[in-house]
């Protein structure tokens, strides 16, 4: 008889993507429901392409990115100083990838009109989760093509815009955008950075704490021409500058340093001496931070879709994984309490998605300058919503994530754990929660963001007359009315600011559902969708209050 072995010879098999296009039902049902059916019939074979893509080489030019950090070398072996960047080759066909599939370009060359921007960003939402944050220097790149088109002249059009949205990866160019300081993240007003006139341009001279892709070509950057007087900031200019001179040197930097990050560790991010760099003015002097807001709210979105996308892909590996790995006499897929997590995931993906895609089509409609004045506000005050609502998401569910694989999820070589590192900046960067709080209120202030939700809610609510829907479309009407009174009740400015996060969560659900009920208007025969919109008015947004002030003390 022979004695068994002491040990099991058992090798669970890794989840395997196969195309991350045509895997996913729900984005193509979107795009069915809000894409021109031409177009989409043209954009599909390029969908699939890169659906395939993101799940077979991308991920391996990520891992390769990810685990060959970028490396900065001071000095060449003659003693000269150079600060050069070192990326992974991982990382260099990441960018060539992005700009042959036009991930700029299809926002600029609007072939598809204001649907453009659903194409482009249907596109980033399947490279993101397999591209080592290359987006980073993507989303920096598009909001300087937006600001370019917005505020710049013939110069920035002929040596800057038209690299930043070329397809082809030899004049494709990338920018940064550097607001950040040691004086202040949040308050970009305690900058430090001064400008002198230079002729028809300027020298910068100060220091940067935290840019994001210093391999970049060029940065967008703001500085004061004053200094300030009695301890009041001066205003702040925005500045366009390239970073490298014509023969290769740096353009009056040093790389002082490559950051040490929890995540985005592919991504070279540097803290900088401006030693005296010559710049361009953009914009009207003192207007800096009002005109960056153009770069900056791009980014935003790009935070968002970004969000989205990784959620989008614990889903997809955590579902993967389920349909091989067995517990219990059964494969983890068929049991309940599994399906259920695994529904959650699905149902976050998907809701999250429904905004940020939305607020991506609002943007489309304002680049092609088909917004109404309602869209425009309201693309302006969703902007800083949908983005502090989905990084938190991202975060909750990249961590629920981890543990969909129990020990082989926290193990650094199975790359799950690099998604948790990587989604914890999406809440910080381009803003916090708090600030992006405090800019929703802003928006609300200054820019009818109150009065632009009650009209896209009640042209939302009054374009239902399905009998199926009507319990639902009441249960939104009521929690629509619950926010605006909540806000219009507010005394005080102290108590508005407190309760500004709680009002921001709870418009982002509220809008999440005013969407799904719309999208259900042409796929009410999915028994799927129809159960996420119960579940959505009937349970998950009665977890979301409105807490006030008095609540904690406060005022
Ligand atoms: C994968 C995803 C990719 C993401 C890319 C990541 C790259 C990472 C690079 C970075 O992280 S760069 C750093 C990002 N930093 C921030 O986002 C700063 C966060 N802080 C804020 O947003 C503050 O609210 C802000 C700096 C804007 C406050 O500045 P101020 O000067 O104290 O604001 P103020 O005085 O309220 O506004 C000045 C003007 O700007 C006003 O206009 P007017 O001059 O006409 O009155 C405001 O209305 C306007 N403004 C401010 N925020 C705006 C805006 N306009 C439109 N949209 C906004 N969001």
């Amino acid at each position: 008889m022979s004695t068994p072995t002491p040990y099991s010879s058992f090798l669970q098999s890794a989840p395997k993507l196969t195309n991350e296009f045509t895997d996913d039902i729900f984005l193509q049902d979107y795009l069915k429901t809000y894409f021109p059916a031409e177009g989409l019939r043209e954009i599909t074979p390029d969908m699939e392409n890169l659906g395939r893509r993101t799940a077979t080489e991308f991920i391996d030019w990520a891992l390769d990115a990810e685990l060959n950090k970028p490396e900065l070398i001071h000095f060449d072996a003659f003693g000269k100083r150079v600060d050069e960047i070192k990326v992974a080759q991982g990382w260099k066909n990441l960018e060539k990838a992005a700009a042959e599939e036009g991930l700029v370009a299809i926002g600029y060359e609007r072939k598809y009109s204001e649907f453009s921007r659903l194409y482009q960003f249907a596109k980033l939402y399947l490279y993101t989760p397999s591209s080592a944050i290359y987006t980073c220097p993507l989303a920096m790149t598009d909001g300087a093509a937006r600001l370019i088109e917005v505020y710049g002249d013939d110069f920035l059009k002929e040596n800057a815009y038209k690299y930043l949205i070329s397809r082809n990866p030899e004049n494709f160019k990338t920018s940064g955008q550097w607001m950040t300081e040691r004086t202040g993240g949040s308050d970009v007003s305690r900058s430090m950075t001064f400008a002198t006139p230079d002729g028809d341009d300027y020298i910068l001279k100060g220091h940067k704490w935290f840019t994001s892709a210093i391999t970049a070509n060029m940065a967008f950057t703001l500085a004061s021409t004053e200094q300030p007087t009695n301890g009041k900031a001066a205003p702040l200019s925005l500045f366009y500058l390239p970073i490298r001179n014509e023969d290769g040197s740096l353009n009056g930097i040093e790389v002082e340093a490559l950051k040490d990050k929890l995540g985005t560790r592919a991504l070279p991010t540097a803290q900088l001496l401006l030693t005296g760099v010559k710049a361009k003015l953009v914009g009207t002097k003192g207007k800096g931070v009002k005109t960056i807001s153009t770069l900056f709210n791009i980014t935003r979105i790009y935070n968002t879709i970004s969000a989205v996308s990784y959620i989008r892909r614990a889903y997809a590996l955590s579902k993967a994984y389920s349909s091989q790995r067995e517990a219990f006499g059964q494969l983890i897929e068929n049991h309940v309490l599994h399906k259920k997590s695994l529904r959650e995931l699905e149902i976050a993906y998907q809701t999250s998605t429904m905004l940020g895609f939305f607020l991506v089509q609002l943007l489309g409609k304002e680049d092609c300058d088909k917004a109404s004045e309602t869209e425009k506000s309201l693309l302006r005050v969703l902007t800083p919503i949908a983005k502090l609502y989905t990084a938190k998401q991202a975060i909750k569910y990249a961590s629920e994530h981890i543990e969909m694989f129990g020990g082989i999820g926290y193990l650094e070589d199975s790359g799950i754990p690099v998604m948790l590192r990587n989604v914890q900046v999406l809440s910080i960067w381009e803003g916090t929660t708090n600030v992006l709080s405090l800019d929703m209120l802003r928006a609300m202030e200054k820019e009818n963001g109150v009065i632009a939700f009650k009209e896209f809610a009640d042209e939302m609510l009054s374009s239902i007359d399905i009998t199926e829907l009507s319990e639902q479309k009441e249960i939104i009407s009521k929690k629509v009315n619950t926010v605006l009174s909540f806000i219009k009740k507010i005394q005080s400015t102290d108590s508005l600011i407190a309760a500004s996060r709680d009002i921001a969560f709870y418009i982002a659900e509220t809008t999440i559902a005013l969407l799904w009920l719309d999208f259900l208007k042409t796929n009410l025969n999915n028994a799927n969708y129809l159960n996420t919109l119960n579940y959505w008015v009937r349970f998950k947004m009665n977890e979301n209050k409105l807490y006030s002030a008095e609540v904690f003390g406060l005022v």
